[in-house]
């Protein structure tokens, strides 16, 4: 294996970064697509080790750059059971892929074998799949050499979101066990969604059509595959932006980062007042929805609502089944929900409410700590965690009455329609729709249930954002370096009424973030606007 790797880099030498490291960040490695070659033989010398460290357990690829534009590409690694990589490992892939040369890189993998103590005789297993970017074909070569020069076994699904590479992960991984995930095939994702989505249906009045855009990305014919098997006579949707064919497309001016960082519908929205319409991402693993009021005044529902939404709903079934006292359950947020809707949480839901750091990572291993634990980042990532304890507490529960019964068939069918390894744009959008339609709400009711803060999220570009540290425990909300500031930020932001501002440093490009909400508009320009100049 070892000469393998060496003559490998041969064909996949690393790109000139001009002194620049790689970094396995949040979402994997991600950059412009022709600096990324080299990372992508690494990733597959990586996948091997993983697999051969865990038993022979299949691990996932998955290549994508998500909402990024189209000349970026990315991958990241799954977990057996459909996980994020395990952040411990983070350290041996951004070893791996900063790797002057081929020997350096042949000397790393040994290193790793040696103190991983990897057992190189053991079968190693991958599956990977791919956005639509056309660089994708290129760095699957990549891959694939660096899964061969580790004598590894693979499977390509081509084309898949995100979501279902890792609903194949931990599928592949349970189907010999008792319970297997499901099916290990496209097929298989689409037959449990469509038959748990059918089911959370029966006592439900379907309602109007939903309109989605797609990015241009993969969502558009993975959601056309998935409504042959929804049919149209429960739920109507309408796709929209769904030109893969060119490339050029791709998240531009569309999809659900757009519509959430513009505030506003994609310029071919043609929504009459209070249709409802969603988007997903270039990877369809982040779903928002929005709508036009009275005056076409544009409406965003974000994670935020689509968090409170399911969790209102979870809440009533769970209460409604008659298993209030065995099933708890949280939401988890970042400090980037709005106010409102913790605050609707904790005093009208009266459920608990869990902050964490941002990024997907985090909020999920918080989540599975609860017996059903509903997690979203504003930004619309998210799912809902349903724990083997609460499984099979539904599972063994007899109801007590016909209600009992309509509520428990409802929760049944919600924990196979909703993807329990990570955020899933395809399973929360009919997540939502299910939830409308038995609350028997439009997009304005939904609206009604709250009323957010006034908000604004700024960007200052720095040079070294590394320096913006915040304090462990406080979910990012609180700064101990660069020393003083936080005083400084307490002393603007305790003038505005419900005041609340913070500062942190990017996870993903060179800039601080500043987010600041109050009860009056002009108030979050003013603090915010006085934040950013303390930074700046
Ligand atoms: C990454 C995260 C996303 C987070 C964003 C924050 C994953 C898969 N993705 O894209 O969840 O919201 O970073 O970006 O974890 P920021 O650190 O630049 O604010
Ligand atoms: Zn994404």
């Amino acid at each position: 294996i070892e000469t393998a790797i060496l003559n490998g880099y041969a064909d996949w030498p690393r790109a000139d970064t001009k002194g620049k490291e790689f970094t396995y960040g949040t979402a994997g490695f991600r950059m412009r697509a022709d600096l990324l070659d080299f990372v992508m033989y690494t990733v597959g010398i990586l996948a091997s080790l993983r697999s051969r460290r865990l038993n022979s357990n299949t691990i996932g690829i998955m290549i994508t750059a998500s909402h990024n534009p189209a000349a970026d590409n990315g991958v990241k690694l799954v977990d057996p059971m459909g996980e994020m990589l395990d952040q411990d490992w983070e350290f041996w892939a951004t070893g791996l892929a900063n790797s002057k040369n081929g020997e350096e890189l042949r000397n790393g993998y040994m290193h790793a074998v040696k103190d991983l103590k990897i057992e190189q005789t053991k079968e190693a297993k991958v599956i990977f799949a791919r956005d639509t970017r056309p660089s994708g074909a290129r760095l699957v070569k990549a891959l694939i050499a660096g899964l061969e020069a580790t004598g590894t076994k693979y499977i390509d699904y081509g084309y898949a979101t995100t979501p279902q590479l890792h609903y194949l992960v931990r599928a592949t991984n349970t189907q010999n066990q008792p319970i297997p995930y499901g099916e290990v095939s496209m097929e298989g994702y689409y037959k449990k969604t469509a038959e748990a989505f059918k089911l959370a249906m029966k006592y439900a009045t379907p309602n109007g059509p939903v309109t989605v855009d797609c990015a241009n990305g993969v969502g558009a014919p993975k959601l056309k595959e998935l409504m042959k098997y929804l049919g149209s006579d429960i739920l109507k949707i309408n796709i929209v932006n769904d030109q893969i064919e060119n490339p050029d497309l791709l998240n531009e001016k569309c999809g659900a980062d757009f519509v959430k960082t513009k505030q506003m519908a994609p310029p071919d929205f043609d929504g009459k007042r209070f249709e409802r319409w969603a988007s997903l991402d270039g990877d369809a693993d982040r779903i928002v929805y929005y709508f036009h009021a009275d005056g076409n005044i544009f409406r965003l529902l974000d994670g935020d609502r689509i968090a409170t939404l399911a969790a209102s709903f979870i809440g009533d079934l769970v209460r409604k089944s008659g298993l209030e006292e065995q099933i708890k359950l949280a939401v988890v947020q970042t400090a980037y929900a709005n106010g409102a809707a913790t605050k609707y949480v904790e005093k009208v839901l009266n459920l608990k409410v869990e902050t964490t750091a941002t990024g997907v990572k985090h909020l999920h291993h918080v989540a599975a700590r609860y017996d059903i634990g509903v997690y979203f980042e504003a930004n619309g990532h998210g799912t809902v965690l349903f724990s083997a304890r609460a499984l099979k507490q539904i599972r063994k529960h007899e109801p007590q009455s016909p209600a009992q019964l309509e509520a428990l068939d409802t929760l049944k069918a919600l924990t196979d329609l909703i993807n329990q390894t990570v955020g899933d744009a395809l399973s929360d959008l009919l997540l939502v729709e299910v939830v409308l339609a038995h609350k028997e709400w439009t997009v304005k009711e939904w609206l009604a249930t709250y009323t957010d803060l006034p908000n604004k999220l700024a960007k200052v570009m720095v040079n070294d954002r590394s320096v913006y540290r915040t304090v462990q425990g406080t979910a990012e909300r609180r700064l101990e370096s660069p020393p003083g500031i936080q005083e400084k930020i307490d002393d603007i932001v305790k003038k505005y009424k419900e005041g609340r501002c913070f500062v942190r440093g990017s996870g993903t490009e060179e800039a601080v973030r500043v987010y600041g909400e109050a009860a009056e508009v002009y108030d979050v320009e003013d603090m915010v606007g006085k934040v950013t100049e303390l930074i700046s």
